[in-house]
């Protein structure tokens, strides 16, 4: 039988699916006694892999499950034929699908599925039943990119005006970027799936909020994984973070990450520490050794660069726990140098939640939804684009995600939320409770006046209120709509976008993601500001490390654009 704490979980994960998955977790549960494992994290992890045989067994795939009746992807049962192995494995999963291509994909899906299912339970066969989905699309990818170069490489995809050379490359298309894409009006796409798409149709969602390992699945195979896929995910995952925190806080012997940390001043920011804490792990770097042996081929580099990627996913939130009740916590109780347990029965954003001290059901739901909608943004902001830049130079993902975070550090990227949270306290205080429109409005117009701009409003490619603010905002309305600085961010939103329009120069008056997530935050007892941009980065890491992967699997070149001076400019038009 699986303990309280892992049914609860369970049922915590998949929701409704989950009394129904549970059923079988127990039964295979047994199975896990037999392999002899006796710590209770390991057999749950374990037990839920075995899980799976079982559940194809039992044709667990022929029920609907509500969660996930929308999804074209479903996995089918077990009876279902598959017939399309030398159609193209690249086509499937987006939302914009025709029918046709979602029926082939479904058939190819299937084939997934019998390798997955086919393989025995460990944590050894979850990783390969991912990572040789991605290998078997890379052939017919490559493909896809070397016809569209052969066809079409010397077509113009646009225009490149003084205006944009001197604006921030603002607008210029210049790189490849396949997890998602950003519409100006539509906001982001995730492998062409709205913020409502996902929480409608990726699996592992407890109430309404997705998972962020079902988002990972989706960036890095193009496809909305089915409960059985992000399962094994999830505990892939977690047995490495486990094994990543078990290894630190037992080996005495080794100095770690965890000792870097410590050897840092308590103030230093949390961005800083979190940063330098992925240098300090560049050591674990797969890819690097085997490009310093010699022996790797470049059709094998992303293979490595996978085990990193997935690696730095799974330690950043300990790494991230660990800098929170070291150096953010004000309260001596809750302060703590101690490496966090990761309990490996939970999915990521539960046990982050769980590890910073924050267990309530609600905070792991308000976790899951955030480190999903943070993930990816397209490549240009300045974190993916960091990543990517730095990635191409073939330099891992420690050294790569290392200096996106540097760029996410910054006011007018990932700290805004910082800002916003700041900037929210200091119109209580002044305010004082009066949230009338004329108050409010003189407080914003005071902000411009001090040469500051109004943290959380403003983008550079959206023009329109965030998807993200808004289904934070929906989340608020549901779980604190009295909460007082809700009211006040709700009166902002009334405010603030007709004060920026009034300056004549700002593009867009909207607020952006950064102005609604602190409010959620601090209402459930996160409340030390500088710590928000941590966990912009741990959801971040999703999106660039998905992307690295698939630029190493795709051959990407190393970047290199062409930069002129003032002078070249000015002789040109002459
Ligand atoms: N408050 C005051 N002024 C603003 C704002 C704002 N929120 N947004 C833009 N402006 C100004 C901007 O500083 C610029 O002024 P100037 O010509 O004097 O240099 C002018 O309006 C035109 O800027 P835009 O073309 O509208 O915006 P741009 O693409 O240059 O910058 C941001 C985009 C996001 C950097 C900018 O809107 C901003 O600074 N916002 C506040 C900071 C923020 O919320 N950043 C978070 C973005 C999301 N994220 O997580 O990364
Ligand atoms: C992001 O999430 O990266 C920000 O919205 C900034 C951007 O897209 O430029």
């Amino acid at each position: 039988m699986l303990s309280a704490t892992a049914r609860r979980n369970a049922k915590e994960i998949y929701g409704r699916g989950g009394s129904f998955l549970l059923a079988h977790l127990n039964s295979a549960a047994v199975g896990v006694d037999v392999s002899g494992s006796s710590s209770s994290s390991a057999s749950s992890s374990v037990g839920r892999l075995s899980t799976f045989a079982h559940l194809r067994r039992t044709n667990y795939f022929d029920e609907k499950d509500e969660d996930v009746g929308n999804n074209n992807n479903n996995a089918p049962s077990s009876s279902s034929s598959s017939s399309s192995s030398s159609s193209s494995l690249f086509e499937g999963g987006g939302a914009r699908r025709s029918p046709s291509r979602r029926s082939r994909n479904h058939n190819r899906d299937d084939n997934a599925q019998r390798r997955f299912f086919s393989t025995s339970a460990s944590r050894g066969d979850s990783e390969s039943a991912l990572k040789s989905r991605i290998e078997s699309q890379i052939p017919d990818e490559i493909a896809r990119l070397k016809q569209l170069k052969a066809k079409h490489g010397n077509e113009k995809v646009g225009e490149v005006t003084v205006n944009m050379v001197m604006g921030g490359m603002r607008g210029i298309v210049g790189m490849l970027y396949e997890t998602s894409l950003l519409d100006a009006n539509d906001g982001i796409r995730f492998r062409g799936l709205t913020i409502p798409e996902l929480q409608e149709k990726l699996p592992g969602k407890r109430d309404r909020e997705p998972i962020p390992e079902a988002l990972l699945f989706l960036l890095l195979t193009n496809k909305v994984p089915t409960e059985e896929e992000v399962e094994a995910l999830r505990v892939d995952l977690m047995g490495r973070a486990e094994k990543f925190a078990k290894e630190c806080a037992n080996d005495a012997s080794k100095k770690n990450v965890f000792d870097v940390l410590r050897a840092l001043p308590e103030e230093t920011h949390p961005m800083t520490q979190l940063s330098a804490a992925c240098l300090a792990m560049q050591n674990d770097s797969q890819f690097s050794k085997m490009y310093a042996s010699g022996t790797m081929k470049k059709t094998e580099y992303w293979k490595y660069i996978y085990e990193d990627a997935l690696d730095l996913i799974a330690k950043l939130p300990v790494v991230a726990a660990f800098i929170y009740k070291r150096s953010c916590v004000k309260e001596a109780a809750r302060k703590s140098s101690e490496v966090p347990t990761v309990d490996a029965s939970l999915d990521l954003a539960a046990n982050f939640s769980q590890m910073m001290g924050f267990p309530s059901n609600e905070c792991k739901e308000l976790m899951r939804l955030y480190l999903t909608i943070h993930a990816d943004h397209e490549g240009g902001n300045v974190s993916a684009h960091a990543t990517h830049l730095v990635g191409s130079a073939l330099s891992d993902p420690y050294l790569s995600f290392s200096a996106g975070l540097n760029g996410l550090a910054g006011p007018l990227h990932g700290l805004a939320n910082q800002e916003v949270l700041k900037w929210l306290k200091e119109a209580q205080e002044t305010l004082k409770g009066d949230y009338s429109a004329e108050t409010v409005k003189t407080f914003v117009e005071n902000t411009l006046k001090s040469g500051r701009v109004v943290p959380g409003y403003g983008h550079a490619v959206l023009r329109r209120t965030d998807p993200r603010y808004e289904c934070q905002r929906e989340f608020a309305l549901k779980h604190l709509p009295d909460d007082e600085m809700f009211q006040l961010v709700s009166r902002l939103y009334e405010i603030v976008p007709d004060v920026l329009k009034a300056t004549g120069k700002v593009q867009n008056p909207w607020p952006n993601v950064d102005a609604h997530s602190g409010v959620l935050l601090q209402h459930f007892g996160i409340k030390e500001e500088n710590f928000y941009t941590v966990m912009f980065g741990v959801s971040r890491s999703i999106g660039c490390l998905s992307q690295l992967i698939l630029s190493r699997a795709h051959g990407y070149a190393i970047e290199r654009p062409k930069s002129v001076t003032s002078e070249w400019l000015e002789e040109k038009f002459q």
